[in-house]
C-alpha cells in the first residue's frame, strides 16, 4: 500500500523532459541519448493587468486576450534550452568530441550547462564586454571555456562556423537543425494550452532562429490537425540592430538589449518566410520602448524578463497605440530570457533603496505608499 502510494505520488511529480514529451514530433530514435535539464513546460500567463494598459494606450475599449509564454523559467533561463536538449543530444549520440558555439549570451549559458550534463567539452565565443553578467556567470560556473573576441556577435558566429568545421566539434548555434526542432516545442506548447493557435504570435528577433523554428511548429501542427490556423508572426527588433527591417546586415548593431544586439541574423531567410507566408510583421522598437515595457511586465504582472525579451511586448504597446491592431483577437507574447540575466540593467532603470538609520521611527517615516 505504502509503496504504490508513494510510486504514484513521485509519477504525477516527475515533469518529463521535452524530448520524450514531443517524441513523436521530434527526429530522435532510441539510440538517442536524452540529455535533459526537465527544460520547457513553461507558463502561458494570461495579462489582465497588461490588458487593461493596453486598452488606456488605444484610448478605447479593446477585447485583446494577452498571453505572455514565460521562457525564463527554463532550467538556464531562457528559451534556448528547447533547442539545446535536441542539440546536445542529438551531438552525443553522433560522437561529438566537444561542441562549440558564438553566443550574446543565452546560447552560451545553455550549450555550457546541457555540455556539463553530457560531459562534453564545450567552448563559447563571446563578444567583448558585451553579455549580461548572469549569463557570463553561467557559462564559467559550467566549466565552459570562454574565449571573449574584440569583435561583435556576427563576427564570433563567422568565427566559430570556420573552427567548427576545421577542428571537427558540433557547431551548436541556430544554424545546427536540430535547434530549431526543439525549439518549435514553444509553439506547440502554447497551442496545447489555448486549444488552437492564437491571431498574433509577438516575438523578438537576433539571430532569427526563434520566429523561423515557432513558424514551423505551428504549421506543423495545423499539419497534423493539432490545430486550426496559423497565427501571424510579428517580429521584433532593437532600432538600432534590425537588419530585417532595414533590408540589408547592419555592420556596427547598437541596443542596451545586448541579447539581440544582432547585425545579420543566421535564419535571415526563414525570418522573412515567416512573416510573409503568415501576413505577419517584423518591425523596429527603440530601446526607450523595450525599456518601458521591460518594466511594465515587472510592475504590472510581476514578470521579471530580460530587455530583449520585452521587445516583444513593446511591439504590442507601439502597434496598439498607433492603431494598427484590431480590437480584438488572441495575442501570444514570448518573453525569451529571465530578468536576472541582468541585473545591472534592473538596477540602474530603477530607484536606488532608500537607506534610513535602523529605528522603527525612521522606517515608519517611509510607509507611506
Ligand atoms: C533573451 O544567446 O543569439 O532571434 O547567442 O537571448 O532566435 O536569435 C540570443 C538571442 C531573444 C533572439 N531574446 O532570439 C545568443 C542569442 C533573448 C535572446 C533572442 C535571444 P533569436
Amino acid at each position: 500500500m505504502m509503496d504504490s502510494h508513494f510510486t504514484a505520488v513521485r509519477e504525477t511529480r516527475v515533469k518529463q523532459p521535452l524530448i520524450e514529451r514531443f517524441r513523436a514530433y521530434l527526429p530522435v530514435s532510441d539510440k538517442t541519448p536524452v540529455i535533459t535539464l526537465q527544460e520547457g513546460d513553461t507558463p502561458l500567463l494570461r495579462a489582465s493587468n497588461l490588458e487593461r494598459h493596453l486598452a488606456r494606450v488605444a484610448g478605447r475599449s479593446l477585447a485583446l486576450e494577452v498571453h505572455l509564454k514565460y521562457e525564463g523559467t527554463n532550467p538556464t533561463g531562457s528559451f534556448k534550452d528547447r533547442g539545446m536538449t535536441m542539440a546536445i543530444s542529438k551531438a552525443l549520440e553522433e560522437g561529438t568530441r566537444g561542441v562549440i558555439c558564438a553566443s550574446t549570451g543565452n546560447t552560451s549559458a545553455s550549450a555550457a550547462a546541457y555540455a556539463a550534463r553530457a560531459g562534453v567539452p564545450c567552448f563559447v565565443v563571446i563578444p567583448d564586454g558585451n553579455i549580461a553578467m548572469g549569463k557570463l556567470a553561467q557559462a564559467v560556473m559550467a566549466g565552459a571555456r570562454v574565449i571573449a573576441v574584440r569583435g561583435n556577435f556576427d563576427r564570433a558566429l563567422e568565427l566559430v562556423r570556420e573552427a567548427a568545421e576545421k577542428r571537427s566539434i558540433t557547431l551548436v548555434n541556430s544554424v545546427n537543425p536540430y535547434r530549431i526542432d526543439g525549439q518549435k516545442s514553444a509553439s506547440w506548447e502554447i497551442v496545447d494550452s489555448l486549444g488552437d493557435a492564437p491571431d498574433f504570435h509577438f516575438i523578438p528577433v537576433g539571430n532569427a532562429g526563434n520566429i523561423t523554428a515557432h513558424w514551423l511548429g505551428y504549421r506543423d501542427y495545423l499539419q497534423r490537425g493539432k490545430s486550426g490556423k496559423l497565427p501571424r508572426m510579428m517580429g521584433f527588433q532593437a532600432a538600432g540592430a534590425a537588419p530585417l527591417v532595414d533590408g540589408a546586415p547592419v555592420a556596427a548593431p547598437k541596443t542596451l538589449a545586448t541579447a539581440i544586439k544582432i547585425g545579420n541574423p543566421a535564419s535571415w531567410d526563414g525570418a522573412i518566410r515567416a512573416r510573409d507566408e503568415s501576413k505577419g510583421r517584423i518591425c523596429k522598437v527603440t530601446d526607450d520602448e523595450i525599456i518601458e515595457a521591460y518594466k511594465l511586465l515587472a510592475g504590472l504582472e510581476g514578470v521579471f524578463a530580460e530587455p530583449a525579451s520585452a521587445a516583444s511586448v513593446a511591439g504590442l504597446l507601439q502597434l496598439v497605440s498607433r492603431g494598427e491592431m484590431p480590437r480584438e483577437g488572441v495575442v501570444v507574447c514570448t518573453l525569451t530570457g529571465h530578468g536576472l540575466k541582468d541585473p545591472e540593467r534592473a538596477i540602474q532603470s530603477s530607484l536606488p533603496p532608500r537607506v534610513v538609520e535602523a529605528t522603527l521611527e525612521a522606517l515608519s517615516g517611509e510607509l507611506q505608499s
